[in-house]
């Protein structure tokens, strides 16, 4: 009779998942005993650190990942990280250890003690499950609505002793061996609506949002905006944790305003605002204004039927992004329209002391390779990263859709180890970096070459903007003095260098970049934000 475990492990690797992030205790050996050798076990010290790794896993392997944390501690350490990952649609699958069946009543230590309540509200699925033999099909079942649309993280909590009790094998061998697939296309009817509104537009628009990556809609939503001449612009930042649209496209138009007005003001003139693999919209800070420019209609399509259903305006189409954009691409004829303007190349910032950031991003740009991933999480450099580098392939971006910060650091990690072959660069401001710090460890102990780029600017510049926005003056807790995150770093074991000048920021990163181990470039920044 095989035992859970060796079904629950059939099953992981049934489903090609053998990459697994964990922080174990007393309540998780029982799952990791005689750990089998065609697995990996990526050990993150902190919670939210291994759930951050595995987020980035996820999405850069396009897999289902398994974060295995701590009873409910651990799962506590993690519950920014499991919200952030719900935001960024991340099919995982979250597993905590739980005390022995016959010690759960009684409270003994570390039991979890509503284990599917604690972390529900932030996951698709919570479950505990009522007998041994049912973890494997608990597992299975979520694993398979993780990586249903619209993708995220599920939660299992396991009892200690049921690794070890014996399962059903003909059961077993049913759940480990089966398969799920639920990418629907919108009905024909629905794209031949589509297609003919778009078509008949005087002066349309494409919002590209993050799930035209995950769903592989990349070439399709390029061939739409070039068949129907449409300018693009991204979603908002703080939604946008992929690229939907190659920002080096001259008929990439830059990032929309994360604000209700504002929105509505930039796409002013458009009658038809066709917004695909995003919410409408992911605004904040709260300026009011109308919801769409006058006379404007908009129609979303969006495999999240939570999505469709909260959008203030607007059409929206519940279905896979990707096939739909394939679907609508065959169905709209070449459009007379004439293309939009071209969009002018990046600004140059002049060179100071200390360099503003955007000339950081503009040194990081000379140097980045072609197949480079950027993880970016510097609040105030946002759009100056994204204006300097123009990203323009798929699966080159990753940023924490949710606003919460300590993706960043880890997701890079787990990002360089699901594709070992492109470089990736994490730009992170020095505050950011202490949400995820003891990734560096992860990085040094695994051999995992990410660059980090760390821009110190010795506030929480981001916060200082909103204050004025917000008009609140006189907020405490807006400075970092004396954060040396290259000291820091190299005391994970990350070998760090201190960049200055704009020449020594491109040596350094080409360096970094290089290198098969991980490498650090901290560089002062001018305070405040840097938009250009
Ligand atoms: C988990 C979490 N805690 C706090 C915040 C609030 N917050 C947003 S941006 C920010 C400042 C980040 O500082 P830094 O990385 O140095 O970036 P800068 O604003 O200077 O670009 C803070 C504290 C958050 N978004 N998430």
């Amino acid at each position: 009779m095989p035992t859970v475990r060796d079904a629950s492990f059939d099953l992981f690797r049934n489903q090609g998942m053998m990459t697994i992030f964990g922080n174990p205790g007393s309540t998780e050996l029982p799952m990791l005993a005689d750990f089998p050798g065609d697995f990996r076990y990526v050990l993150g010290l902190q919670e939210a650190v291994v759930v951050g790794m595995a987020d980035g896993f996820a999405q850069a392997s396009r897999r289902p990942t398994i974060a295995n944390l701590h009873t409910a501690p651990g799962v506590g350490n993690a519950m920014g990280a499991i919200f952030t990952a719900q935001a960024n649609h991340t099919p995982l699958l979250v597993t905590a250890g739980q005390q022995t069946r016959a010690q759960m009543t009684l409270q003994a230590n570390l039991t979890n003690r509503d284990a599917i309540r604690m972390v529900h509200p932030l996951v698709k699925w919570s479950y505990e499950p009522p007998r041994a033999e049912d973890v494997p099909l608990a597992l299975a079942r979520g694993i398979h609505l993780a990586s249903l649309p619209p993708q995220g993280p599920v939660f299992v909590s396991i009892p200690m002793d049921d690794w070890g009790a014996e399962a059903d094998e003909a059961d077993t061998s049913h759940a480990v061996g089966r398969g799920v697939d639920g990418r629907a296309v919108a009905s024909p009817d629905s794209v031949s609506r589509l297609a003919a509104h778009l078509d008949k537009a005087s002066n349309p628009v494409l919002v590209a949002g993050p799930d035209i990556d995950a769903s592989g809609g990349w070439d399709a939503a390029v061939g739409l905006a070039e068949r129907q001449r449409l300018p693009v612009w991204a979603t908002p930042a703080p939604g946008g944790g992929k690229l939907g649209f190659p920002e080096g496209h001259p008929n990439f138009r830059g990032v929309l305003p994360p604000a209700i007005g504002p929105v509505a003001q930039t796409l002013e003139g458009h009658d038809l605002i066709l917004v695909a693999g995003s919410s409408v919209f992911p605004y904040y800070p709260h300026i009011p204004g109308p919801l769409l420019p006058d006379g404007a209609t908009l129609v979303a399509i969006t495999s999240d039927p939570d999505e469709a259903a909260r959008a203030p305006m607007g059409y929206a189409i519940v279905a896979d992004v990707g096939l739909t954009l394939k679907a609508l691409l065959e169905a709209v004829p070449e459009s007379s329209r004439p293309a939009p303007e071209p969009n002018p190349g990046p600004s140059e910032i002049p060179a100071e002391d200390p360099l503003n950031s955007s000339t950081v991003h503009s040194a990081l740009a000379e140097v980045f390779p072609e197949d480079g991933i950027i993880v970016l999480e510097s609040p105030a450099s946002t759009l100056a990263l994204r204006n300097q580098l123009r990203l323009s392939r798929p699966g080159s971006y990753y940023f924490s859709a949710g606003g919460g910060l300590g993706f960043g650091l880890p997701a890079a990690v787990g990002a360089q180890l699901a594709q070992p072959d492109r470089p990736v660069v994490c730009v992170i401001g020095e505050g950011s970096v202490q949400y995820g710090v003891t990734a560096f460890w992860s990085a040094a102990a695994y051999d995992v070459p990410v660059t980090f780029l760390v821009l110190r600017n010795s506030e929480y510049a981001i916060l200082k903007w909103f204050a004025d926005v917000e008009q609140v003056t006189g907020a405490p807790g807006l400075d970092l003095p004396a954060l040396d995150c290259a000291a820091v770093a190299e005391g994970y074991g990350v070998t760090a260098h201190r960049a200055r000048e704009r020449d020594e920021v491109a040596a350094a990163l080409s360096k970094a970049l290089a290198s098969s181990a991980p490498e650090l470039v901290e560089v002062p920044v001018q305070p405040g934000m840097s938009l250009f």
